[in-house]
This record gives C-alpha cells, structure tokens and sequence, in this order.
C-alpha cells in the first residue's frame, strides 16, 4: 500500500528516494520533512559530517500547490559531503587509481559485503552500508507520519540506554518536550549526565558504545494488521522495519523478553470497557495481540550495537594480502542511539502507514478518513 526505495551512497552525489501510495490531498511540504531530518542529524556522539551536512528533502513529484495528487513522490537530498569524494566516488571511470579499503571492520558488512559481490575494495559495500541512508527512511517516514497524523497518530522516541546507563522509571522518563531538548534523548537529567559522560570517555578511548531506543505510537485503532496469516501480523512488520535499522540486534515489543520470567497470571492485560470504549489495564503486549493492534499505544524498543568504526582498530586481517592488520578506521560516530532513535520513529511510522491504507483503503485522503470514521461510528454502536 504504502511503499518505497531509497537509493544513494554515503559520499556520492545525493541520496534518494520514491514513495508510493499516498493518498491525493494530503499537505506536504519540504519544511516538514526538513523537521524530522534535523532531528535524526542531532545527538550527543555524531560525527564531524554531521557539521558539513544539513539534511534537506527536495521533493520532485507527486505534490502539487502543497497537496499530494497519487503519484510517486520523489525526495532528493544533497551530500554536501560529495563535493570532497567526487574521485572516489565519480560514477564515470577516472584516470587516477583511488587508495583500496582492504583492511577489514569487524562488525561491519565489509568482509560479508566484498566476498558476495567479487569486489577487491570495501569502499562499495561501506558506502551503503553506511547509516547515512537512513535520512531517505526518515524522509520517507516524515511522509507517513504526515498521513497518520490525519487519523491522530503520534509517534515519540527516547533514549532507555546508553553505554551501560540506563534511565530508571520508563513511564515518567516520556517527557516528550524535555527528551526533543535533551542532547541524548532522554528526560532524565542524571541519566542524561551519565550517558553523555559514557559517550566522551569511549571517545577518548577511541571506542563506541550503544544503547537501547523506545518508540511509542498513540491513537491506534483496533484491528491493523492480522492474526491470519504470518505476514500480516503487526508485530512482526514492525519487528522487520526496526531490525532493518543500521546497528540494530534487537528488537522488544511490550514487556518482550521480561515475560520469559513471569507466570501467565502477571503476562497479560486486563480487558476492560468504560462506556463504549474498550481498554486494557494494562499493556504488556505493546499495542498488539494476536498481529493485531487492540487500541493500545505501540510500544517497541530495539538494541543498537556499538558501531564498529573504531578509532583505537581492533585486530583483523586485510583483504587483498590475507595478512593480519589493524581494521581500517576513518571519520566516525561514537554514539548513534539517539538518532537511531528518530529513525526509529520514521520506520514504525512507514509500517502503520501502509497498515491504515490497507485497512481503510482510498485514493483520496478524505475517502480514507471517511472509512477510518464508519469503522469507528460502527465499532462503538456494538
Ligand atoms: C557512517 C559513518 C559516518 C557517519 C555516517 C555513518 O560518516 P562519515 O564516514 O562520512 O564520517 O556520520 O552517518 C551519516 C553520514 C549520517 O548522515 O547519518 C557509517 O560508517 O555508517
């Protein structure tokens, strides 16, 4: 329903992406997208890129006098970046050799990466690889929340977890106004403290560290995505979408892993009614039973690994000559939780946006607002 691409490396000429689906009449500008993608190039332990960067979306169709008209949308954006790597990175052949990045990262897709493709240089591999794709996702993910946001879907991120400092009481840490102000995402200013101190020691160790990200999605309807058959379960295309996210090992939906220790009588939420609206006590599951949402806010978190360009190189081997080397070590970030975070935002709002479309259909945004209507008019005479 909702569907996309993006194309483009880290320093090539620009990063791209098509977008398909949205309905016709939605308002959509670039200085809305522009909002998300400064937010995903904030936080404390970025790299220097961040500073030549400024992220922008041109959008090159599909919109018109500010309204989305059915078609694809296209959205450019520039890598200021590329004006220092057009040898490197020229898409014609170039007379003069450019240096080979043989010397392998663990942890990073360059062994994997250069063996399936036949390549004798990492550069092509680390390129996409390279988190920097994630501004197409969140560009593309500013326009799904666009969408949801004409049924009264919200959705938030803030950092749980930073190189071992973790935030204490979750539910009072979703400060939404205080988390967008924080450098590290998070409201809670001792954690706050700590995890940037965590983020500067591991700089001057030449190291990296990770964390642990929670998105929240509110004004759900019940019944988006389905128990009927394994791919349309929510959970599990949220799941995905997450797990796609550079860095990510892991992802938690609701109490998640936690339930492993509790017996069945402490697992799951209490159905409760009060006048013609249906609730939970409680919300374990995170927003889904049974691959679909019940009406509770979504409620996912996933892993981030330390990434693996290391200043201080762990051992490894070189590609070409087979011998043992240090791992290959450029220009880096220590810290990718709290944009991992925004990204985070963008892919949970691209899954829920194809999950509205396929439930309430329409060509039209109006259409779809009228059937999102009737099915909540008729689910609340029951
Ligand atoms: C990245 C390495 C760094 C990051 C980059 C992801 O880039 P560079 O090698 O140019 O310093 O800053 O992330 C971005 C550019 C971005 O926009 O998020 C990597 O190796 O994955």
């Amino acid at each position: 329903m909702f569907r996309y691409l993006t194309a483009g490396e880290s320093h090539g000429r620009a990063l791209t992406a098509i977008v398909e689906g949205v309905p016709a009449g939605l308002t959509l500008d670039e200085e809305y997208i522009a909002g998300d993608l400064k937010r995903r190039q904030g936080g404390y332990g970025r790299s220097a890129r961040m500073e030549i960067e400024q992220d922008r979306a041109e959008i090159l169709s599909g919109v018109r006098h500010g309204l989305t008209i059915g078609s694809p949308i296209s959205l450019l954006i520039w890598n200021r970046d590329w004006e220092n790597w057009q040898d490197v990175m020229a898409i014609s052949p170039i007379k003069q050799e450019t240096e080979k990045v043989t010397r392998l990262r663990p942890g990073h897709a360059d062994l994997a990466g250069a063996i399936k493709y036949g390549l004798d240089d990492i550069r092509p591999i680390l390129e996409r690889a390279s988190a920097r794709e994630t501004a197409s996702r969140v560009a593309v993910g500013a326009v799904a929340r666009k969408l949801l946001q004409e049924f009264g879907i919200e959705i938030k991120s803030h950092t749980i977890a930073i190189g071992g400092i973790s935030i204490k009481g979750e539910k009072s840490q979703r400060n939404w106004a205080k988390v967008e102000k924080s450098p590290v995402r998070c409201a809670e200013a001792e954690a706050e403290k700590a995890m940037i101190a965590a983020i500067d020691k591991a700089k001057e160790a030449g190291d990296t560290v990770g964390g642990v990200f929670e998105v929240v999605a509110t004004g759900i309807p019940i019944g988006l995505g389905s128990h009927v058959q394994w791919d349309r379960r929510l959970d599990g295309r949220i799941a995905q979408a997450l797990m796609s996210i550079n860095a990510v090992k892991g992802v938690e939906v609701g109490a998640g892993f936690s339930l492993a220790n509790l017996p069945g009588s402490q697992s799951h939420d209490i159905i409760e009614r009060a006048g013609r609206i249906w609730h939970h006590a409680t919300n374990r599951a995170g927003g889904i039973e049974g691959g679909i949402s019940n009406g509770e806010p979504i409620m996912v978190k996933a892993v981030v690994k330390p990434i693996p360009t290391l200043g201080k190189p762990l051992p490894s081997v070189d590609l070409k000559t087979g011998e043992a080397v240090e791992a290959h070590s450029e220009r880096s970030d220590v810290c990718v939780v709290p944009a991992a975070g925004v990204i985070g935002e963008a892919m949970l709002a691209i899954v829920l946006a194809d999950a509205m479309l396929e439930k309430f259909g329409g060509d039209h945004i109006m259409e779809t607002l009228n059937n999102h209507k009737s099915y909540l008019d008729a689910m609340n005479k029951r």
